[in-house]
């Protein structure tokens, strides 16, 4: 698939570039064709993980809302590349039938990959990826924008547990501009925006002063910074580009209003789903899909309807500000 870019007809300086990076990688680093078609024409392509799809919504449900959010996102003027490994093979764009075998983790042994997992792909081995691995691999295909719902982050209990996703640490190293609704309240927000600081992590709220935390458009934790248009946002990653900070983006996109799912029914249920995984014993990888599970069975599906909600909107936003970083890369 990457010899396609050995042709002579790629013009632009981006697209050059690009193309110099892709002769490095593996074979069984896939872009697929039609991504590879927009970047050779500079058209804007939006990235999309797959543990939201494998691990963060139940089966039909995650598919149909992986189809959806892919169409938003070309109805916005930008190619849609859902990352994700299939037999082996790390796809940046995946086709129907790879969406549709990551979606269904209760046939198919799927692995949420983080940068420490990546190294053991190999054939026979399905995987989705978190946003730590989409944004590695969002960057070797020269990708910039990535959209998700909601990004791990440092867990309640972290100071005895130290667990604290490798998003944020990913975040600090790699220069993608992830596009969020925030950090659910299943994390400690806090504590996760002083880790992103550290982390050297450029952190803003779109259109408004405090981040916001997925469910709610409003954590009551003011950003350090704010961004206030499609622009502004294209702004921020070509400069961070162009001073080689090579460090993360994260755009806090909160929930339109109208939809927010605010109060005290979500809290109790993240209470009660906190407490089991204390009870339960469970660890690692396995405490954010329990958690996501939990929180919806509680709030008898109001969460994952609000979760797909915002993941819409996401989409659009993502789509838009994609837009306006490819305009200034022209
Ligand atoms: N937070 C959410 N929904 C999700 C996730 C996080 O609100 O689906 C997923 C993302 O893929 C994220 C991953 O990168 O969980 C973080 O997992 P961990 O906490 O194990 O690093
Ligand atoms: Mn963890």
């Amino acid at each position: 698939m990457l010899q396609l870019f050995s042709n002579k007809a790629i013009r632009s300086p981006f697209s050059k570039q690009i193309t110099r990076c892709f002769s490095k990688l593996p074979s069984f680093f896939k872009i697929h064709p039609r991504i590879q078609q927009a970047i050779k024409e500079c058209k804007p392509v939006v990235c999309l993980e797959s543990t939201i799809l494998s691990h963060g919504m139940p089966y039909p449900t995650n598919l149909e809302v992986a189809y959806e959010v892919e169409e938003i996102i070309r109805e916005n003027g930008a190619e849609p590349a859902t990352i994700g490994i299939v037999d082996g093979n790390i796809n940046v764009g995946l086709d129907k039938d790879s969406l549709e075998l990551l979606a269904r983790p209760d046939i198919h042994n799927i692995t949420k990959l983080s940068r420490r997992d990546l190294a053991l792909v190999k054939k026979g081995f399905h995987g989705s990826t978190t946003v730590a691995a989409t944004m590695i691999i969002a960057k070797l295909a020269g990708l910039k924008v990535f959209v998700t719902g909601g990004i791990g982050g440092v867990h309640y209990g972290a100071s005895e547990s130290f667990d604290v996703s490798a998003d944020l640490t990913e975040l600090g190293r790699t220069d993608i501009c992830v596009v969020s609704a925030g950090i659910k309240s299943i994390l400690d927000i806090p504590k996760t925006l002083e880790m992103l600081e550290t982390n050297g992590v450029t952190v803003c709220a779109y259109q408004q002063k405090n981040f916001p935390s997925f469910f709610s458009a409003n954590s009551g934790i003011k950003a350090q910074h704010m961004a206030n248009s499609p622009l502004e946002v294209a702004q921020i990653i070509h400069t961070n580009e162009k001073l080689q900070l090579n460090s993360g983006m994260l755009i806090g996109v909160p929930i339109p209003k109208h939809l927010s799912f605010d109060g005290q029914q979500i809290q109790s249920a993240i209470n009660k789903a906190l407490q089991e995984v204390e009870d339960k014993g469970i660890k690692g990888r396995e405490i954010t899909p329990f958690l996501l599970e939990r929180v919806n069975q509680l709030t008898k599906g109001k969460s994952l309807k609000t979760n797909i909600q915002l993941i819409r909107n996401n989409a659009k936003m993502g789509a838009l500000f994609a837009k306006e970083y490819y305009n200034l890369k022209k």
